[in-house]
């Protein structure tokens, strides 16, 4: 009893100090903010208060498996040492040790609800919407996005990836795009997503949001950009053969230069007005060439 006892402080004591030193050696400043950096280690950078969170939530939980994994592999090395048939020829014939039993029971129980409670904390702050400020419609295509402003008048325009041979400098390969979706910075912005022909996803790992564009239901997620800059994601459900080619790339800007956008995007992309359908046309023509009945 003594002795298991002695073993078990001892691992607990190298599990501690393994694990300061392994979280002692990724650095998250590494990864880049909005987008991906050369041998990134960790997540982007957040640039929202989701992201904060989830942020915070991985380094919780890289803690807490570090301790686990150390714990074992210490256990493990213990045992091979002590009680191989050379060092220890008559092994003890005890089968029970309701101390250890209750720990070994206990101690994983206070340890999942330490990760259950901020998760579904997170959980609940990411689905629930706050009054938003602004609508952004985001609508996955065969293969770009589409981007409709509804409280900002009728306009909608297609997002489109950059090919590699017009890229310009400092337009990140694969992730620019021709036509940036602009928010203002500060506000809680409502992303409502669907899809026009299959399932895409629209995500944007610095604002930690993934969310399916599912044809014929419209889902939502929101952000809340906190600094000004561009923020690249992609389209994170398998949609076909330009799946990787469709990235979605949000721009933010002040709210003087956010209002400007609008005013110059809405002339760019006034949506016309709807086209009269020819069945409808012809069905006046024949209803006027009638004569009156009665
Ligand atoms: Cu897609």
């Amino acid at each position: 009893m003594k002795g298991v006892l002695r073993v078990l402080r001892v691992a607990v004591a190298a599990a501690v100090l393994l694990g300061f030193g392994a979280l002692a050696v990724p650095d998250p400043a590494a990864a880049g903010l909005g987008q991906p950096s050369a041998w990134q280690l960790g997540m982007q950078e957040a640039g929202a208060p989701v992201m904060k969170d989830v942020v915070w939530f991985h380094d919780l939980l890289l803690w807490i498996i570090t301790a686990i994994v150390a714990l074992v592999l210490v256990l493990l090395v213990v045992v091979t040492i002590r009680f191989n048939a050379k060092a220890n020829p008559t092994p003890s014939r005890t089968t029970h040790n309701t101390l250890i039993e209750v720990l070994w029971t206990v101690v994983p129980v206070i340890i999942l609800v330490v990760i259950a409670v901020p998760s579904f904390r997170i959980m609940f702050f990411q689905l629930n919407t706050p009054q938003a400020d602004l609508t952004v419609k985001a609508t996955g295509k065969q293969w770009f996005w589409s981007y409709a402003y509804p409280d900002q008048g009728k306009f909608e325009f297609d997002s489109l990836m950059v090919p590699d041979t017009e890229l310009k400098p400092g337009q990140p390969r694969l992730l620019a795009v021709d036509n940036e979706m602009v928010v203002p910075v500060g506000k809680v912005v409502r992303v409502q997503v669907t899809g026009a022909d299959v399932i895409h996803a629209f995500a944007v790992p610095s604002f930690g949001i993934k969310i399916d564009a599912v044809p014929g239901r419209l889902n939502e997620t929101w952000f809340k950009a906190e600094r000004e800059g561009v923020y690249y994601g992609q389209c994170s459900e398998l949609c076909g053969k330009d799946h990787a080619f469709m990235p979605i790339a949000v721009r933010v800007v002040s709210e003087q230069a956010f209002a400007a956008w609008v005013e110059d995007t809405k002339k760019k992309f006034a949506m016309a007005p709807a086209p009269v359908p020819a069945a409808v046309t012809v069905a006046a023509t024949v209803e006027a060439d009638v004569p009156a009945a009665d």
